[in-house]
């Protein structure tokens, strides 16, 4: 049994639409906790005017009964409420007359996916390539990671995200326990659990709005009590750190993954770095958790730790140089409204991706048509565990 999703939907059509298969039956969903993902996505110093239009909200349409899963697939969609002032420009229909304004982008914004995706698709209006490109498909997502999230809930596993360095503030990432970072309120601007250095990078986000240019950084997502044994060393496919950097690097604006300390690790002695076990209280414990939770692709039982770094976005205001597809005329790139950094939204994205990932192996590995069974398979191999 496999957890799968897929989305649908551009950022300025109609909605975003997704499918989520492969939940149990019998499992509770609070709806209430699905919009709460959707607004922690909103949020964060740095968003542009767009924030303010929307308002997300999930609108269940199959696959739960009297708040339920049914073990049918789950067809969701969260309206886009900026389609109003797009209908025409993004209707499905053809149009009979031209819009007064079409908006048809022909400079492509250098970092984003205009240029290459107009190549490989022969669209001579880039919007039609942007229009899908765009971070609002994440919205999608993270309703999608949110019932993930409720499934994992059921097994004690928890996931939370902070912001770590922002720009290049601070020039040493933010370390925080789990218990730091769940005191972060939740309407704070940047989620990180350091005020000093959140001060700072709102001046830095300022200083780059005021500039016309754009910031990315560093986000951190972990996974509390994640179960022994998800994923395998057994082939390349199986290994769960292979899995998480392909669901990371798949978020827009990620370019690159790591896992625990795996960046600074590569610098050090092996002395300084391999996490020390031991055994108490009729358990294996480890001294440290420098590997992220993982080792051999396996999930060792200790906090999963993912960090993800984001590009600064492709919109720059003080737009950068490009060439019009049409003309071959060099121009600036265009510029639609955009925002200047979405750090903190990339972090709960993460979550989802996570959540994701993780109920997918979890599905692989304890199966179960309906939650009791799931969880039948999961104590039974706990007991295992217990006397390995
Ligand atoms: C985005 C550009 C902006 C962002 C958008 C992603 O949208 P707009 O062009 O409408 O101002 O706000 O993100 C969202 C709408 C969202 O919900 O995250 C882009 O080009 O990627």
């Amino acid at each position: 049994m496999q957890f799968k999703f897929t989305t649908a939907g551009e950022s300025h059509g109609r909605a975003l639409v997704a499918i989520v298969e492969g939940l149990p039956a019998g499992l509770e969903i609070d709806v209430e906790k699905i919009n709460l993902e959707l607004f922690k996505r909103q949020q964060g110093y740095g968003r542009g005017g767009r924030q303010k239009i929307e308002k997300d909200e999930v609108r269940i349409l199959s696959g739960v009964r009297h708040g339920q899963t049914l073990g049918s697939p789950i067809a969701l969609t969260i309206e886009n409420r900026d389609f109003v002032h797009w209908q025409e420009i993004m209707s499905a229909e053809r149009l009979e007359i031209e819009p007064k304004n079409p908006r048809i982008v022909k400079r492509p914004r250098p970092g984003h996916a205009d240029l290459a995706g107009g190549q490989k698709f022969g669209a001579r209006d880039l919007r039609d390539i942007l229009e899908r490109a765009s971070a609002r498909e994440t919205a999608a997502r993270v309703a999608c990671g949110a019932f993930a999230k409720q499934l994992l809930t059921q097994f004690s596993v928890e996931i939370q995200s902070h912001v770590i360095k922002l720009g290049s503030v601070p020039e040493k990432c933010v370390e925080k326990t789990w218990e730091e970072i769940s005191a972060i309120d939740e309407l704070s601007p940047l989620h990180c659990a350091d005020k000093t250095v959140e001060k700072q990078m709102i001046d830095l986000i300022d200083k780059a709005k005021a500039d016309g240019d754009t910031l990315g950084g560093i986000f951190e997502v972990v996974a509390k009590n994640p179960p022994i044994g998800l994923g395998s060393h057994t082939s390349w496919h199986e290994k769960l750190d292979g899995r998480i950097a392909q669901a990371f690097m798949s978020i827009q604006a990620v370019k690159a993954v790591e896992i625990g300390n795996g960046v600074e690790n590569a610098s050090l002695f092996g002395s300084k770095v391999h996490d020390e076990i031991t055994f108490e209280n009729n358990s294996f414990k480890r001294t440290s958790n420098r590997a992220g939770g993982l080792e051999g692709g396996i999930t060792n039982g200790e906090e999963l730790r993912v960090r993800g770094y984001l590009k600064p976005i492709s919109t720059l205001k003080k737009p950068l140089r490009s060439v019009d597809i049409d003309t071959k005329q060099e121009d600036l790139a265009a510029f639609e409204r955009s925002d200047v950094t979405a750090v903190p939204a990339a972090g709960i994205i993460g979550e989802a991706m996570l959540a994701i990932v993780l109920a997918n192996s979890m599905r692989e590995k304890f199966g179960g048509d309906n939650l009791i069974e799931m969880k039948t398979n999961f104590e039974n191999y706990q007991k295992s565990l217990q006397n390995y």
